[in-house]
């Protein structure tokens, strides 16, 4: 409840922020679009982290206070981005189940997109793979929505939720992302982890199928990579490429490949 509180306070006095992690052709290193991550950069406490304030915020609900500001700071910051040059790579914003639950969240995102003039081809909604298929009616009416106007939406921490594959052929989705926990098996040996290899070969391969981009997460060293490129994974994020960036640290990691 104290933190509930200090959370709203929080929001009022402007300390949660962003930074963005890039998502990379793994090959090439070449970054081709961001992910946006929320801090809350706290006056005592200093940073705290959103596995820590996330759960909570959507417990309490102040998640519906908390998105809204996510995505309104994501959009002023790629309208910033293209006045300084840096155009043609798209930002994917998270949502939680709890906001993607309300009914009117397509009409709520594209009232922030319009306030902030942003056009929706630059904006990416990830949702997890348990919010999508929570409701799978309701999932493929919001998708279609968004998808229709334009916004490439992913799913996020996929394969943790065991999910009908006959589920995600009816989702108009452009990418799904594999959760971390199964890359992170693969630190040193591949063969010494053959269920989250076959689990990763397994996503690479519906990917394929269905025509979807697959995105691996945190990717941290070169045998993880080269495991994902050898079976068909071109795009990924993790440590070994970058962590999460300040919007000015991004124009510098960038500046090299303009
Ligand atoms: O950035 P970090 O790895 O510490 O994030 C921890 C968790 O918080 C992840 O599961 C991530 O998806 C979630 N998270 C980070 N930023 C946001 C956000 O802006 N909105 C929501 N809903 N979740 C976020
Ligand atoms: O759940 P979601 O995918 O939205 O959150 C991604 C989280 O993973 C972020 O908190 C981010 O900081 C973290 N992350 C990003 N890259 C790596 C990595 O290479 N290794 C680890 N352990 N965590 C990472
Ligand atoms: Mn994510
Ligand atoms: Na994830």
């Amino acid at each position: 409840l104290e933190l509930d509180q200090s959370m709203r306070r929080a929001l009022e006095q402007g300390e949660f922020f962003l930074v963005y992690q890039p998502r990379v052709d793994l090959a090439s290193g070449r970054t081709l679009s961001l992910e946006a991550l929320v801090r809350w950069r706290h006056p005592e406490q200093g940073l705290i982290s959103p596995g820590r304030f996330i759960p909570l915020a959507e417990e309490t609900g102040f998640i519906l206070s908390l998105g809204p500001e996510v995505l309104r700071q994501a959009c002023r910051q790629i309208r910033q981005w293209k006045a300084s040059g840096l155009e043609g790579i798209p930002v994917a914003v998270n949502l939680s189940a709890r906001e993607f639950r309300q009914p009117d969240i397509f009409q709520r995102i594209m009232e922030i997109l319009e306030e902030t003039g942003v056009t929706p081809a630059d904006v990416e909604i990830e949702i997890t793979e348990s919010a999508a298929m929570a409701c799978i009616e309701d999932t493929i009416r919001i998708i279609t929505q968004l998808n229709d106007r334009g916004l490439r939406i992913s799913i996020d921490d996929f394969g943790t939720a065991y999910s009908s594959l006959n589920y995600l052929k009816r989702l108009p989705v452009h990418a799904v992302k594999i959760d971390q926990s199964f890359v992170a098996d693969l630190q040193e040996d591949p063969a010494a982890h053959p269920e989250d290899a076959a689990i990763i070969r397994a996503i690479i391969g519906l990917g394929e199928t269905l025509g979807l981009q697959v995105i691996a997460e945190g990717v941290e060293n070169t045998v993880q990579r080269d495991f994902l490129t050898a079976h068909g994974c071109y795009t990924g994020q993790g440590f070994l490429f970058s962590r999460p960036l300040e919007a000015g640290a991004i124009l510098e990691y960038l500046g090299g490949r303009r």
